[in-house]
């Protein structure tokens, strides 16, 4: 089955809204397999945004995502990935579909609610930054 790693960014976190993102994926028919809080560190940071480091966006983001702990889970259902990127729409919430998560929820485009993996390949590796295999609950 595929799956997909879902963050809970600190914007989202701050304004309690870790419930109402993890039920909106759950009533999408996506199933949760595995779920966490954790407090990112910059090595973890560093890690999960990697494709990143040479932006020059990457050491606010890395700031940010660090600030403050976040909720870190797996989705799982066939098509995962796609279904969840379009349930959360683009990356600039100002640009994000009417419905979508980051347009109903993301403040700009750093503070943009939730992060999402792009790939069936990068998801296998953003999960296994965040998770241990007995972790996750197929
Ligand atoms: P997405 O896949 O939609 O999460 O977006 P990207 O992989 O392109 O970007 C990853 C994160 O970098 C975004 F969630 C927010 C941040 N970002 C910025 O802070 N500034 C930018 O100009 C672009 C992205």
């Amino acid at each position: 089955m595929e799956r997909s790693l879902v963050l809970v960014k600190p914007d989202a976190m701050e304004r309690g809204l870790a419930g109402a993102i993890l039920a909106r994926l759950q009533g999408d028919g996506l199933k949760l397999t595995a779920l966490r809080m954790l407090h990112m560190d910059m090595a973890l940071a560093g890690r999960h945004y990697a494709i990143h480091k040479d932006k020059p966006f990457f050491k606010d983001l890395v700031d940010y995502i660090t600030s403050m702990p976040i909720v870190a889970a797996v989705f799982s259902g066939e098509g995962a990935v796609e279904r969840i990127r379009k349930a959360m729409g683009a990356t600039d919430p100002a640009r994000a579909a009417p419905g979508t998560i980051r347009q109903q929820y993301g403040l700009d485009i750093q503070r943009n609610s939730t992060h999402a993996s792009d790939s069936p390949e990068n998801a296998e590796k953003e999960i296994a930054i965040f998770f241990k295999k007995g972790e996750i609950f197929e």
